[in-house]
């Protein structure tokens, strides 16, 4: 099988410490594929909407034989299994998972666009993927994503953690603040 990596970024803001692992048992469950690796867990403000819960935030690597366009079917399917309903753009959701990059692929249709065109602009994006891949070439800009930190507009980021999280280490931590 011919397997590309590709890198997709993953966000909740609706009990992330029970959506974000059946999330993530979901992509190991696809067909042909593999996670090669996680991301830690952010915490990151809302953008967008500004009022709606905080996110946890993170990026993972699958190594995968689907096309691109069968991978987007399969993260959509996910996504539904998760309830996620779409009643707003950029409102709270259980769970939004996003293509970042898939191998060098550009391709720019109306249900998809790669590279993500935020991934350089939103750091919840940018930093984790650049955790676990520093020195892959962004396909567009032909220079690897560390470089590309200056592009980066919205700074979201709260706290890192470096092995999943529980409700508890969200609440003391939003107390420590
Ligand atoms: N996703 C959105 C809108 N706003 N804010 C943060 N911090 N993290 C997200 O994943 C996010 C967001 C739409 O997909
Ligand atoms: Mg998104
Ligand atoms: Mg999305």
């Amino acid at each position: 099988m011919n397997n590309i990596t590709v890198y997709l970024a993953i966000g909740s803001n609706i009990e992330p410490q029970r959506n974000i692992p059946r999330c993530l048992e979901g992509l190991r469950a696809l067909p042909g594929s593999r996670l090669t690796a996680e991301s830690a867990w952010y915490r990151t403000r809302p953008w967008g909407i500004a009022s709606q819960p905080e996110f946890i935030n993170l990026v993972v690597a699958l190594e995968t034989g689907l096309t691109p366009h069968a991978l987007l079917a399969a993260t959509q399917a996910i996504e539904i299994a998760l309830e996620r309903q779409r009643q707003c753009r950029n409102g709270p959701r259980t769970i939004d998972i996003d293509l970042l990059l898939y191998g060098d692929q550009r391709l720019d249709e109306p249900d998809l666009c790669l590279p993500h065109p935020s991934l350089l602009l939103r750091d919840f994006m940018l930093i984790p993927l650049i955790e676990i891949a520093p020195a892959i070439r962004h396909p567009e800009r032909g220079r690897s994503l560390s470089e590309l930190t200056p592009e980066i507009r919205y700074r979201q980021i709260i706290a890192r953690f470096s092995s999943g999280i529980t409700a508890k280490d969200i609440n003391q931590d939003a107390r420590a603040r």
